[in-house]
């Protein structure tokens, strides 16, 4: 990155229209680590703790740790943890400069300053946005998996941790031996139950350590469930381009190495369990509420849902982004559907929310003309994405005996997509935990329905015991056969129209 770069030294300079930091940012005090300092945690939690910062509290800026790659810390760390958050909107771009990050960590360069600001005191909740792999969990079950690589590596060296949840076992067992009250654990991923399923992997990592320290973690760390929802694709270079252009001053332009982008829409449930204390989060607009799981479930199944069946289908019928698939009629009906007619019946609904509106809201986020959010993007990762978004949701309607076909033919567009070919014969980029196996399962059935349905359908992280039930089996292997045989454009115009 060459030139002036955006910092605290220049921050002054920067146009009014430009939101910025109302406190003194030089003066903030880190009370939470978070680990996953990427792109959502960015538009998200640490944009709300701006706010928080912004209205006084001055003890609540975050320490951020990236758990693998160092590129956000060298980004920002020259200038000074600030970043440029961009809400688009067919209306335009609102620029914004976040200051609550207030130092970065990188984990693999430097475990030890991760684990000893895990144990400064002052530090009274832990956060994570590590994507649903970050756990080491079986997505099927929610339960911790005792064989992934690095899980074995933190039981054979807890000192030295490479994972999240062995981080978190780590620094517990620290704080503990120090007298230190333990940090609340805050995930705000896209799991279910998030706080449960992440205190059940981490209280099971700490008793393969030690009985009386799972013991300890199960007993003694709170782990609220949050619902997060905001839009965040990943920044491209065309973006930071849009951004130099913004940060106009006397002097030129200023540099941002990393901004981000993301929609005016967000939205942070979070239950309310802290012992140990937590920011007024009340105050800059987040939910505190006894239980986040009607929040969840109504978020997981009909933005996540609907977000992974545009994805397998539209990135299959030639669609780089979920506005251009959006713009398609027949895609614009399915999700409607999808929504109305086999979500909502398995849902029980917030007290208070209209459920119409929030679906409508969706489908306009989804629309959103300035968002480019690559289809590939949400595509990825689907092993650990489906069993919450789509296969609970058949689940439900399954057990009441109700009919799937929509949610069928986005399972079936996972499947069509995991196999790694595209409907022209050429190569798909699938990033998932799973890809060489489903690749493999793929190859050996071959193009054929009946084959490859049951051959995925085999894959217990994804699907549990629902895979063996002969009519939810019919139901993906019929959506499977008809997009096979007519391509997912036509596949989703014929299914849409019902
Ligand atoms: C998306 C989510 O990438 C994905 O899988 O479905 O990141 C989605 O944009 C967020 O959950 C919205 O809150």
């Amino acid at each position: 990155m060459t030139g002036r770069r955006l910092s605290l030294a220049t921050l002054d300079q920067l146009p009014p229209a430009i939101r910025r930091p109302a406190y003194d940012v030089a003066a903030a005090q880190v009370g939470v680590v978070h680990l996953g300092v990427g792109a959502f945690h960015r538009a998200h939690q640490a944009a709300y703790l701006d706010d928080i910062l912004g209205r006084g509290h001055a003890g609540w800026a975050i320490a951020g740790a990236s758990l693998r790659s160092p590129e956000t810390s060298d980004a920002l760390d020259p200038q000074d943890g600030l970043y440029t958050l961009a809400e688009r909107s067919g209306a335009g771009d609102a620029l914004r400069v976040i200051g609550s990050l207030r130092r970065l960590l990188v984990a693999p360069r430097d475990p030890e300053a991760l684990l000893a600001a895990m144990c400064d005191p002052k530090v009274r909740i832990v956060s994570l946005t590590v994507t649903e792999k970050g756990y080491c969990h079986d997505p099927a079950s929610g339960t911790l998996d005792e064989a992934h690589p690095d899980i074995r590596a933190d039981l054979a060296s807890p000192q030295r941790p490479v994972s999240a949840p062995g981080y978190l076992v780590e620094a517990l067992a620290r704080r503990r031996a120090a007298g230190i009250a333990p940090f609340t654990v805050l995930t705000c991923d896209n799991l279910p139950a998030n706080g449960r399923t992440v205190a059940q992997v981490t209280a099971r990592l700490a008793a393969l350590r030690d009985n009386d320290l799972g013991r300890f973690v199960a007993g003694e760390v709170a782990f609220p469930s949050t619902m997060v929802d905001r839009i965040v694709p990943a920044t491209t270079d065309e973006d930071r381009a849009m951004v130099r252009a913004g940060l106009v001053t006397a002097q030129g332009a200023l540099a941002d190495a990393w901004p981000v982008m993301t929609e005016p829409f967000s939205q942070w449930v979070v239950e309310d369990h802290f012992p140990s204390g937590r920011p007024p989060l009340e105050e800059v607009g987040v939910e505190v509420v006894a239980d986040v799981a009607p929040f969840e479930h109504m978020k997981l199944r009909l933005l996540n849902g609907a977000h992974s069946t545009l994805a397998y289908l539209g990135y299959l019928a030639g669609h780089a982004t979920i506005s251009d698939v959006m713009g398609v009629p027949a895609f614009v009906r399915l999700v409607k559907r999808l929504q109305d007619e086999e979500v909502t019946p398995t849902l029980h609904l917030p007290a208070g929310v209209d459920v119409a509106a929030y679906k409508r809201a969706l489908r306009a986020r989804f629309a959103n003309p300035a968002l480019r959010h690559r289809t590939w993007q949400i595509a990825m990762d689907g092993s650990q994405k489906l069993p919450q978004r789509l296969i609970a949701t058949a689940r439900d309607r399954h057990a009441i005996g109700a009919p799937i076909p929509l949610l069928a033919l986005g399972i079936a567009g996972w499947m069509r997509y995991v196999t790694g070919r595209d409907e022209a014969g050429g190569a798909i980029d699938v990033r998932d935990p799973l890809a060489t196996r489903l690749r493999g399962l793929a190859d050996s059935a071959g193009p054929d329905a009946a084959r490859l349905a049951p051959a995925l359908l085999s894959v217990r992280e994804v699907f549990g015991d629902l895979g063996a039930d002969p009519r939810f089996a019919r139901a993906v292997t019929d959506a499977l056969a008809r997009l096979l045989r007519m391509g997912a454009a036509a596949a989703v115009e014929d299914v849409a129209a019902g």
